[in-house]
């Protein structure tokens, strides 16, 4: 637990500045909320490896000053899994797109969580691919509007949450980036289990989704998640149970984690080899 005044610039590195996010983009608060979030968790930089796909959401690897592997889209996982198989001594952190994780990554998604790798899942949804010019991704949801769907998408979007619970996460939790001390929290609670985390946190493109949906500007757009989410199991969900759930949805402490049932493996091997 560190306690002294938090630095935006000691985490970061400051030749990337000004980052290329656009004028009201969630990505900067989510970056916050994680920096903040290893800040008060008092972890050495040097114990942290963040793996990122392709997205403007993956820019943060390039952003944080801690190990860092920009890879390539849909794969931060897959890398994440190597590195940490590697050097599970290190907290492997994966910040994501919706389209990164989920459309082209969906596999790899699945697969991490079924596992139980000690990997934090940061899955930045805004709904929509912001780096290739506003795709509808899979959580555009039907009736939304996107370059490549001029007349609403006919396309059903997944629940993060329930996704990542029934492929065997054994940490989920949402909120979003109106909720930045709420998703600071979360990510700690994240970073600090043993086993696969995953975070959505709610972020707006005010540029392509906001645009498109006619969601008005990033103001109003960090109004929307204020009204439309509530904490998991409020009276409100009784009058409008379209409201979007935030909270802790699964802590399972019991579930084995991967690589140190890899290293069991291992040693077992071994014995029977003497
Ligand atoms: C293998 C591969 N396929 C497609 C692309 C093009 N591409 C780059 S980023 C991206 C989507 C980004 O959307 P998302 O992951 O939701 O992140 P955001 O930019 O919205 O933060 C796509 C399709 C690519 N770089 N590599
Ligand atoms: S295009 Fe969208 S997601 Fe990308 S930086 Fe701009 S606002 Fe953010």
């Amino acid at each position: 637990m560190n306690t002294s005044e938090f630095n935006f610039k000691d985490y970061v590195r400051a030749r990337f500045f000004p980052h290329m996010w656009c004028p009201g983009c969630g990505h900067g608060i989510v970056l916050g909320s994680l920096l903040r979030a290893v800040h008060e968790l008092g972890l050495d930089k040097n114990e942290i490896v963040i793996t990122s796909g392709i997205g403007c959401s993956s820019r943060i690897s390039g952003y944080v000053d801690f190990h860092s592997l920009h890879t390539i889209h849909g794969r931060a996982l897959s890398f994440a899994t190597g590195v940490k198989l590697s050097q599970p001594r290190l907290k492997a952190i994966v910040p994501m797109g919706d389209g990164d994780a989920l459309a082209i990554g969906g596999n790899h998604f699945i697969h991490a969580a079924r596992r139980n790798i000690d990997i934090t899942a940061i899955v930045m949804n805004n709904r929509i691919y912001g780096m290739t010019g506003g795709q509808f991704s899979p959580l555009s949801g039907q009736g939304k509007k996107a370059t490549t769907a001029p007349y609403t998408t006919i396309d059903n979007n997944f629940d993060i949450v329930e996704l990542a619970k029934s492929a065997g996460a054994t940490f989920v939790a949402r909120s979003t980036v109106f909720h930045a001390v709420e998703a600071k929290d979360y990510l700690k609670q994240a970073i600090s289990h043993k086993g696969f985390s995953v975070v959505e946190l709610l972020t707006q493109c005010p540029t392509y989704y906001g645009r498109k949906n006619k969601e008005g500007d990033a103001a109003q757009m960090m109004e929307g998640y204020r009204t439309n989410t509530v904490k998991i199991g409020s009276k409100k969900l009784e009058k409008n149970p379209n409201l979007i759930q935030r909270g802790i949805f699964v802590h399972d402490t019991e579930k084995p984690e991967y690589c140190e049932a890899y290293d069991s493996i291992i040693e077992t091997a071994m014995k029977g080899k003497a």
